[in-house]
């Protein structure tokens, strides 16, 4: 008790070692009758990260296993067992992993991946900027002179890098923005790649880039990009063999076409199975893949969440067999709340990919704290009931229940070259739970958070261990449970005070950040503005898309269209994204529409309060950078998540004219001061 009153505070952290915190290993002896760049890293992390008995024997075998399947491993008291060397990889981070956590392996454990390629999407621009990033400017690109010298220090980075995907079984990285320059297929810039893979290659990670559809055109001297013009073909398949030649184990392309102004195929009449299929035939001798995406919407088109489905529906079946469509999780873009896109599930005969979006651009970037597992654990145990019940969007893409010659899921990355790669130390476990989530689309929230506070703020230090074992539990007490319960509920807190019951794409201005519902400049298209996707008016609020307004429910199968579109069936965090409905709609729980607005706004203010005194309280148990760090980020999120009720609630009462309950914090905030001063990220 005594000891426990002492002030005393932790080694200093940067967070620059992310999950990967080492902590002075026991030695090891470590047996594998195989040597490979990759085996040799396996040997490595055992010997810097052992914590089991003094001198034990590891056995790593590269052994067939029927059980085993692609880069899986097996895990036994002793050793590991794998098809590949990756597999070995795998299997010796899982089992330092299980150390560090203090979870034995008792038994054998086999694991295999859910997807064969995991990918993470960097929209890093060759200037160095980073569309949507948080965390500085890219590890991969910078501006200047010297833009395209591969220094030693680059290649310390990226090295760290790789290790630190491989560590979660990331398996690929695609290094430029969807968004893409030409430039990035130039033979410059493709040396600067190969560098990169060089570095990347022995960790398993293949290397994927972005391109522009209009490159034949623009750096290739040709009159045109149309797909299915000769020249433009050979044009392709000469920049593949150039590629290959130097990047013999290339991915292949990721591609945004007739998308948001990118060139496509339909610049020239063309349908995206025309481009898809050009750009996959020019890599397909080398085994490269075509990961085109599905983020399509133009302001002519009715409701903006019908277009993808609109689109590619009708060309299911059409694509060759190494394209696969990459499909954002919802039909919008990346809200805090979505349901699933219908087009998973539906398009039976082609390869589908999920796209998630691990950097927080509508969650409150590198501000707000937001675990980001549940929202995707929510996502792919949704059922798209497309081939009966139980027919997940997990089990439809993993090959479960359509073949599919590759399997593939991509996040969009949340890092930059700030020291600790993310900015927010929380959101650090975004990346960790889209890796882990690659490798087992079946894992809960709750175990991927459990791991990663335990691997990234239990003390490593024996100083500082003696200093927490004081009581032997008083860690799990203290900081874990409290911890991991704040981070459990902090996406649904952030739905709360953003958008709840459905409400979408409600922020101001481009910059996705702070709330606009407002917001309608006259030159703006309107289905890039707040009141196109709210629709409030006095008769109501929300976006009609039943069978009688845009019948966006027709385009899931059922029983979800009927339940969609019958309101007393639709569940209620969908409510307003499948209904308009009156102020005085009466909620399942007796509530009016409005008073249940204005419960959900007060309530997520309520949650992020919470948030700052369960983080005050763990005070005695994070080093002093990372808890002032998150201290002053979350009463900044306090702060915004004031502005988000105030805003929405005085904009949305001018349609409702019904009063605020009284048992409501009034606002704190002007209407027209909220509507001058948009909020912005400092
Ligand atoms: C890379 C949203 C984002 C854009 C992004 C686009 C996409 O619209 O705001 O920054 O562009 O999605 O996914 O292509």
């Amino acid at each position: 008790m005594i000891l426990m009153c002492v002030p005393f505070s932790l080694h200093a952290e940067d967070g620059h070692n992310l999950w990967l915190r080492r902590e002075s290993a026991a030695p090891v002896n470590v047996v594998c009758s195989k040597n490979s760049a990759t085996i040799d890293i396996a040997k490595q992390e055992l010997h810097q990260g052992w914590q089991g008995k003094t001198n034990a024997t590891v056995v790593l075998a590269i052994k067939q296993n029927k059980f085993i399947r692609g880069d899986g491993y097996m895990l036994s008291t002793y050793g590991v067992q794998a098809n590949t060397d990756l597999g070995i990889l795998y299997g010796v981070y899982a089992f330092l992993s299980h150390q560090q956590t203090e979870n034995p392996i008792r038994d054998v454990i086999i694991s295999n991946p859910s997807y064969e390629r995991r990918i993470l999407d960097h929209w890093d621009n060759l200037d160095g900027t980073i569309e949507r990033g948080y965390a500085g400017r890219s590890i991969f690109w910078r501006n200047g002179r010297d833009s395209l010298v591969v220094t030693e220090q680059d290649k310390k980075l990226w090295k760290e890098y790789a290790h630190v995907d491989a560590s979660i079984g990331i398996n690929g990285a695609v290094l430029d923005n969807v968004n893409a320059s030409s430039l990035i297929l130039t033979t410059e810039y493709l040396n600067r790649v190969k560098s990169i893979a060089d570095v990347l290659r022995p960790y398993g990670i293949r290397t994927y880039l972005s391109v522009n559809f209009a490159s034949p055109a623009v750096i290739g001297g040709l009159k045109t990009a149309d797909p299915l013009n000769p020249e433009v073909q050979k044009w392709w398949k000469d920049k593949a063999k150039e590629i290959y030649g130097i990047i013999p184990d290339f991915g292949g392309f990721l591609v945004k076409a007739s998308s948001e102004g990118q060139p496509g195929p339909q610049d020239y009449g063309r349908t995206h199975a025309d481009g898809a299929n050009m750009l996959a035939d020019a890599l397909k001798h080398y085994g490269g893949i075509i990961m085109w995406r599905a983020f399509v919407y133009s302001s002519s088109g009715d409701d903006r969440a019908k277009q993808a489905y609109s689109e590619f529906m009708p060309l299911d079946g059409k694509f060759h067999d190494n394209v696969i469509i990459q499909v954002k999780n919802g039909p919008v873009d990346f809200q805090p709340r979505e349901p699933f896109s219908p087009l998973f599930g539906a398009m039976k005969r082609t390869s589908v990919m999920p796209e998630l979006e691990i950097t927080q651009e509508y969650l409150g970037q590198a501000i707000h704290l937001v675990f980001l597992a549940p929202m995707w654990e929510e996502f792919l145990k949704s059922d798209t009931y497309q081939e009966g019940e139980g027919s997940t969007v997990a089990r439809c893409t993993d090959g479960s229940i359509f073949p599919q010659k590759y399997t593939a899921i991509a996040g969009v990355a949340n890092i930059g070259l700030d020291t600790n790669w993310c900015d927010h130390p929380f959101a650090q476990a975004n990346w960790y739970a889209f890796g882990r989530l690659a490798w087992n689309n079946q894992l809960s929230s709750i175990q991927i958070a459990d791991e990663w506070l335990k691997l990234t703020f239990k003390p490593t230090t024996l100083e500082d261990k003696t200093k927490l074992t004081v009581l032997p539990t008083v860690w799990n007490i203290k900081f874990l449970n409290p911890v991991k319960q704040l981070m459990l509920e902090s996406r649904e807190a952030a739905v709360n005070y953003m958008m709840p019951l459905g409400l979408h794409h409600i922020f101001s201005a481009n910059g996705h950040y702070g709330p606009g519902p407002w917001w309608a400049p006259k030159w703006v298209r309107k289905d890039w503005t707040p009141p196109y996707f709210h629709q409030a008016d006095t008769a109501g609020i929300g976006f009609d898309r039943t069978q009688n307004g845009s019948d966006a429910v027709s385009q899931y199968q059922e029983p979800l269209r009927s339940l969609f579109n019958n309101v007393k069936y639709c569940p209620e965090i969908y409510l307003l994204w499948f209904h308009h409905l009156p102020w005085t709609y009466k909620m399942r729980n007796g509530r009016t529409l409005w008073d249940a607005l204005c419960y959900h706004y007060q309530e997520g203010l309520d949650q992020v309060r919470e948030f700052q005194k369960i983080w005050d309280n763990v005070k005695p148990y994070v080093d002093p950078e990372r808890f002032s760090v998150v201290q002053s980020k979350l009463r900044q999120q306090c702060v915004n998540a004031q502005v988000w009720k105030d805003a929405c609630l005085l904009y949305f009462q001018q349609f409702s004219r019904m009063p605020i309950p009284y048992d409501i914090e009034r606002p704190a905030h002007d209407l027209n001061d909220l509507i001058q001063n948009d909020i912005r990220r400092r």
